[in-house]
């Protein structure tokens, strides 16, 4: 086994790559030193072998375009473990297999898949080199692809172990793709991966550590992001009391006196936090800026209140329906030095996927390598995609113009308020405020969003709970995890953020949007922002503090008065069926805290 260069000074780490590198027997080990030499000699040498295309440089600099196998472009939630020492540990909502019979398994597959590949070993940080509320992780990867997008959405290299020293704490990450010609997909120009059933993501959160085996794809394989800065750092976060969530976060700037609240807002996926967090607002006097996209890790400050860092480097972003008008400064972000993941290749050399600005061009390349034009159907008659509905741009978040200036403060930024929300057609308001902390509680609780893919194997139209946009995430008992959010509550001399839920996605009875959402949506930071200061009219109401009617300016917009009123009522009938079904979500808990419960009765008495 070659040695490509010199191992650091710390004797655990290097023993733990040691022990690795004898089990998969790699041709040779390589410490990443995370240098932009060393980015762009793994992006040649990815072209060079066909893995990767690069981009017209005048279309597109500094930018690689790649394909994944069929079967590997997403999360794989039914082969992701959280593999604690007891099942009710891990709770009612996460897979888990016992620790020592899953690392049995996986130890098997590991066992010299490595063969013929370099053994890559990626010092990261997550969050601000030094940071107080920063983490060290460390991953082994066999895949290029994942040290060139972790260059990305990580700090990596040299630095970081400068931090580390001789015997500085690490969240230990393995990674390997699957041993090759597993599925037989190695020569065709796409990642090599295993199949389905050998694919395993897991984590143990007693000893910190994470095994991903099969998967190339980015939530399953960029170790810092979901299984490091939320599935175990929620499991650090409860036993040293802060807060690991699922929340973009940005900055909001009132003009006329420079006055700045930060916002956090948790939403389930496909329901436009990278838009919200970069959004552009339509109100005048007013700025939106971004310090992250998707992931907040908060500690509590002397002053009181929760500090927010974001924790990555750069935005992993959904890019079909990403446009100039739907997002902006996510197009600007991936204007250059960004690696495009299963997206469409026009013939000029750039990049084009469904609901980009203008119309299709009349040939491509799709995601699967084929030749593509707009008229082709596939076997149901249906338009045949261009780009995979999950296909991905991985861009710097320095290259975002909306990126706000002290985005990479150590110390964090001191968040004045939490937003909930969910795709909602009915009954749930544009936006309301928590009575309480409990209360806030109880609304991330129960976030919800109207299953709108007919690929889900869950009927259109059914409102799927994904408390806190975590269900997916979340490293122990989520039961446990409500009672966390609750203790913070009690937290002696904190300032807490205020809590409000958010619905941009009303609809009348006729299927038309009530609210314009995008831009618009600044009308109700507005009022957030108010909120936070006392200030912004509102009404107290069984579910919780509502805007009075002019409350949220709408000059400009085509929100008619009546719209308004819709937007703004308390339907109790709504709320009733709500009730219910929040009924049916909290029997899936085991461990619900007395609290929740206690909150769903005061508000079913309230609306009695
Ligand atoms: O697929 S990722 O986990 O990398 C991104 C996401 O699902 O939000
Ligand atoms: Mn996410």
């Amino acid at each position: 086994m070659k040695v490509l260069n010199a191992a650091p000074n710390h004797a655990k780490l290097v023993e733990w790559v040691n022990n690795w590198a004898a089990i998969c027997e790699p041709d040779a080990i390589y410490w990443c030193d995370g240098s932009k030499d060393e980015y762009d000699r793994l992006c040649n040498e990815m072209v060079d072998s066909g893995l990767a295309i690069r981009l017209n440089p005048a279309k597109r600099p500094n930018s690689l375009l790649f394909r994944s196998d069929p079967s590997d472009v997403a999360r794989v939630e039914a082969r992701t473990y959280i593999a604690a020492k007891t099942k009710e540990e891990a709770g009612p909502t996460n897979n888990w297999i016992d620790p020592v019979e899953l690392k049995k398994t996986m130890l098997e597959l590991y066992k010299g898949c490595m063969h013929g590949r370099t053994m890559y070993v990626i010092p990261f940080s997550m969050g601000p080199v030094g940071s107080p509320i920063a983490k060290i992780g460390v991953e082994i990867t066999d895949s290029a692809y994942v040290v060139a997008n972790m260059h990305i959405m990580t700090r990596v290299g040299t630095k970081v172990l400068d931090v580390l020293g001789t015997d500085g704490e690490f969240v230990p990450c393995m990674h390997s793709v699957g041993k090759p010609l597993e599925n037989g997909a190695t020569d065709n120009g796409v990642w090599p991966c295993a199949p389905i059933d050998k694919k395993y993501i897991s984590h143990f959160p007693e000893t910190r550590e994470i095994w991903s085996y099969g998967s190339g794809y980015g939530g399953n394989a960029l170790l810092g992001k979901k299984c490091l800065a939320l599935r175990i750092a929620t499991v650090q976060a409860r036993d040293e009391g802060w807060l690991a969530e699922h929340m973009l976060i940005l900055k909001l700037t009132r003009e006329a006196d420079g006055k700045v609240k930060y916002v956090t807002g948790a939403f389930p996926s496909a329901c436009g936090k990278t838009n919200l967090a970069m959004l552009v607002p339509t109100i005048p006097g007013w700025k939106v800026e971004t310090i992250g996209d998707d992931i907040s890790w908060m500690k509590f400050a002397a002053d009181g209140k929760l500090h927010a860092i974001n924790p990555e480097a750069g935005f992993f972003g959904v890019a079909p329906g990403t446009n100039y008008k739907s997002n902006p400064n996510a197009m600007h972000s991936c204007e250059k030095d960004t690696i495009f993941t299963n997206v469409a290749l026009t013939d000029d050399g750039d990049v084009w996927w469904e609901g980009m600005d203008g119309e299709a061009p009349a040939h491509l390349i799709d995601w699967k390598g084929n030749d593509w034009t707009p008229d082709m159907k596939d076997a149901d008659g249906k338009p045949v995609k261009a780009a995979h509905p999950n296909a991905r741009f991985t861009a710097r978040a320095n290259n975002c113009p909306a990126i706000a200036d002290n985005w990479e403060d150590p110390e964090g930024v001191a968040i004045d308020a939490f937003l909930f929300g969910g795709r909602r057609p009915s009954t749930l308001p544009v936006v309301y405020q928590s009575k309480s902390w409990e209360h806030g509680v109880f609304i991330g609780a129960t976030v919800g969003s109207e299953v709108t893919a007919a690929a889900l194997d869950v009927k259109a139209g059914t409102v799927r709970r994904d408390p806190f946009a975590m269900l997916p995430f979340c490293g122990y008992n989520m039961g446990d995890y409500f009672q966390h959010w609750l203790n913070i509550g009690k937290k002696e001399g904190a300032n807490l953020p205020k809590i409000f839920y958010v619905n941009w996605f009303r609809k009348t009875a006729d299927g038309k949007w009530l609210w314009p959402g995008y831009g618009d949506n600044s009308r109700v930071l507005k009022w957030v922002f108010e909120r936070c200061d006392g200030e912004g009219d509102a009404q107290e109401t069984a579910i919780g503090y509502l805007p009075t009617m002019d409350a949220i300016d709408r000059t400009g917009t085509d929100v008619t008065e009546e719209d308004m009123k819709e937007l703004l009522t308390v339907d109790k009938e709504g709320w009733k069926k709500e009730l219910e079904t929040i009924s049916e979500h909290f029997q899936k808990f085991d461990r619900l805290p007395a609290e929740l419960e206690a909150q769903r009765k005061a508000l079913a008495e309230r609306l009695a």
